[in-house]
């Protein structure tokens, strides 16, 4: 985005603000570079003529419902176009085809009722105002026209909305491809209860947002010739374990732990629970409840919605008797053992949890016991059984919650899929992308790393799309493009590629690193620390913490673990352990999550690049999760970090401002007044105006005039100085008259 060059005393320009991002005021004085500002909030300033942008006075009051049509395309500007649709309850607005959405963080239930359906069926794209349902309606009806998959890529910061727009996605497709009348578990009805099914496995309370989802989803809905809805498969994404076992104040663990504790007396007698109070696994934390939320209630809707995705009663009773057994795994304490390096279970309490836990995954207490205490090593010459000190014994307690739960969870998803049912025949399908959004917090590590590839991988899509886009635009108007150059970060993901597959020790990783990278200009050694590393990320510089990237990686279940649960009685409980294949017991013991990860991202990216990709950036107002906020320049980073800036930038490296030729006409004709007078084609006319006004380098099209950067600034200040002389000729000759 270039600097202007056309500021006049008495320009309205934008000024840079520590606090507010940016504040509109306007030039008192020019002293060669230097500007003296008056701002609007009543502060002088004096600033370089580069760090300022022009503000457009006219502006709608509204704002714009699409970005391309701001007159001057730019950081402030964008920023000051969100505001004021914001204030108005208009939390959607286009930059071009990519939708923002910014969460309004209270319920607008008008704006996605039956009737706003209703309308946005078949209507064209930008004839109504920006809306999530007509993101699924472009995408739908390109599908039925084209046959092509299509997909709606969904992304933003924690809290910013994704889900919450996933389920309107899906919930207006459903709409579309549903069918009318029929009564009962129809796949639409199946496709959107498995939403709170997912959500009370795999969301918790963070600090950042009451209903986080603590994994990825990819949600491939099917549809047949007609289009309607025929089937649907859902893919998931890294579900953060750590946190079965491990949560901080304020947060909370899974939902489905509270709602647990909260069913119906009869329920929680059959798993001896008490409340959530009882539990370690909830109560390092001191948060238990969810402001506006009944976790009784909760856990009946859960229920009902199971049913509904088709996990009948007896696989209900199941899986809650696994998350229970959980709850009481976790309460079970270890002490001293009377030999070196042993453990004992620390009381009568901590015996009474292990036998509860038993008996709910119907495994024999002893075996369980030992499964946690002791380990077994066969070595060519002899087995030699090992004993754990009570903190090795804890962690072996906590990796078995964490495997217990995400093989829990795994068979959920698995199971919603089975009974929805695949397609064979489907004609083509449209995919809906919920997944985390680049993180950066103090301390980063393992999970971050992984979350962030993703993004790097997805923003590499979506510049690709966005680049593809300007260019369909260009042709279609048959213009000259050669001018765009773009920006890859191909060379971030080598790099992560290469770090997620380190042969090496603990110890010895980020020294590893540090040598093989000494000149990579994406990865930085920081001066201070031995065992962390930065890598300089399209959104921002990132350092993890390297010294648990390894063991984090590490995805192996315990042999002793994999053998008690293979043993238990209960048919649910062996089936989320099926029995290892004889031969590779091996090589599943040194799979690691990050390769598996990364097989996982790459079949997805697969399947998108067979689509034309929608995108969705969900943007987070304020911190406060409350309404009406609107915090500056936490938004701007957000729109840097979603590639909304970017996208920005490669349509000004292009040719930003667009105007019909009426359009341009009607607002530049008084430069030059003769092309209006006389009878030229509207076209001509343009090309005369601009040519006069000694521009060089835009284009016109067949029906636009394409203009670059600050040229459109550079025509309003020269139109501001035509209408300020006839305003003052009309001033003096009223003097003259009085
Ligand atoms: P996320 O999916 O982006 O975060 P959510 O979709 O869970 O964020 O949204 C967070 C909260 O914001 C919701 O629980 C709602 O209270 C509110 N919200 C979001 N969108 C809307 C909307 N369109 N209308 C009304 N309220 C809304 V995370 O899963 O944490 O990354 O991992
Ligand atoms: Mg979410």
């Amino acid at each position: 985005m270039a600097a202007p060059v056309n500021i006049i005393v008495g320009s309205h320009v934008w000024v840079e603000d520590p606090v507010l991002a940016w504040i509109d005021g306007e030039v008192t004085r020019i002293n060669g570079q230097e500007l003296h500002v008056h701002t609007t909030k009543g502060k002088k300033i004096v600033t370089n003529v580069s760090k300022v942008f022009p503000k457009d006075t006219e502006a709608s009051p509204g704002g714009v419902d699409d970005m391309t049509r701001l007159s001057y395309l730019h950081e402030p500007g964008v920023l000051q176009n969100l505001a004021t649709r914001y204030e108005l309850n208009e939390i959607y607005t286009y930059t071009g085809n990519i939708l923002i959405a910014i969460n309004p963080f209270q319920r607008l239930p008008h704006l996605y009722d039956t009737h706003m359906m209703e309308q946005y069926k078949g209507a064209a794209f930008g004839e109504l105002s920006p809306h999530v349902f007509a993101v699924a309606d472009v995408a739908y009806r390109a599908m039925m026209n084209e046959g092509k998959n299509n997909s709606i890529l969904v992304s933003g910061e924690s809290g910013a909305g994704k889900t919450e727009t996933t389920k309107m996605l899906m919930r207006y497709l459903a709409h579309l491809g549903g069918r009318s009348g029929v009564e009962g578990r129809t796949v639409e009805q199946q496709v959107l209860e498995s939403n709170p099914v997912l959500e009370a496995f795999g969301n918790a309370k963070t600090v950042r947002n009451n209903n986080s989802s603590r994994f990825g989803k990819f949600v491939e809905i099917q549809f047949d010739k007609s289009g309607r809805i025929s089937g649907a498969a859902i893919r998931t994404y890294l579900l953060e374990r750590s946190r079965v076992c491990q949560i901080s104040d304020p947060e909370r663990n899974y939902h489905c732990f509270y709602l647990l504790c909260a069913a119906p007396p009869e329920d929680r007698e059959k798993f001896k629970l008490e409340s959530p109070q009882s539990y370690h696994y909830l109560n390092q934390s001191k948060s238990f409840v969810l402001e506006g939320v009944s976790d009784a209630h909760e856990y009946l809707a859960t229920r009902r919605a199971m049913e509904i995705v088709g996990i009948g009663e007896e696989e209900q009773e199941a899986i809650f008797r696994v998350v229970a057994a959980i709850l009481h795994l976790g309460n079970v304490e270890f002490a001293k053992g009377k030999e070196i390096d042993s453990s004992v279970l620390k009381d009568e309490k901590s015996r009474f949890h292990l036998n509860v836990t038993a008996e709910l995954l119907m495994c024999d207490p002893k075996s369980l016991e030992d499964a946690l205490i002791r380990r077994v090593m066969v070595t060519p010459e002899e087995v030699i059984t090992r004993t754990l000190d009570p903190e090795a014994a804890i962690g072996s307690r906590d990796a078995l919650a964490k495997t217990i739960y995400s093989r829990l969870f795994d068979w959920i998803v698995e199971k919603i899929n089975s009974s929805i049912g695949q397609d064979p025949n489907s004609k083509s399908l449209i995919g809906v992308l919920d997944i985390y959004g680049f993180e950066s917090f103090k301390h980063n590590s393992f999970e971050q790393f992984c979350i962030n590839f993703t993004n790097e991988k997805l923003q590499q899509h979506f510049n690709q799309h966005v680049f593809k886009m300007e260019q369909e635009e260009y042709t279609k108007e048959a213009i000259n493009w050669s001018y765009i150059e773009f920006v890859d970060n191909q060379d971030v993901l080598d790099l992560i590629e290469k770090v997620m597959f380190p042969k090496s020790t603990h110890e010895t990783f980020a020294q590893k690193l540090y040598q093989t990278f000494p000149k990579n200009k994406r990865f930085i050694k920081p001066k201070l620390s031995r065992t962390s590393f930065t890598i300089s990320h399209y959104a921002g510089e990132v350092t993890y913490l390297a010294d648990q990237f390894l063991d984090k990686n590490k995805d192996y279940v315990v042999a002793e673990h994999q053998d008690l649960l293979t043993a238990s009685k209960c048919p649910f409980v062996v089936g989320l352990f099926p029995p290892l294949p004889v031969d590779s017991s091996k090589s599943s013991k040194f799979s690691s999550i990050g390769s598996r990860f990364k097989l996982q991202l790459q079949s997805l990216m697969e399947t998108l690049s067979t689509t034309e990709p929608h995108y969705i950036r969900c943007v987070k107002p304020n911190s406060v999760l409350k309404p009406a906020i609107f915090e500056n320049i936490n938004i701007i980073q957000q729109l840097r970090c979603g590639g909304v800036l970017e996208a920005i930038r490669i349509s000004c490296a292009g040719y930003p401002t667009r105007r019909t030729f009426d359009e341009f006409l009607l607002r530049f004709g008084v430069l030059y007044p003769d092309v209006l007078d006389g009878n030229y084609d509207e076209k001509v006319a343009c090309q005369m105006l601009l040519d006069k006004m000694g521009l060089k380098g835009y284009q016109i099209g067949k029906t636009k005039v394409f203009l670059r950067a600050g040229q459109m600034a550079e025509l309003d200040a020269r139109r501001a100085e035509v209408l300020g002389n006839a305003a003052r000729v009309i001033q003096r000759q009223m003097r003259t008259y009085i």
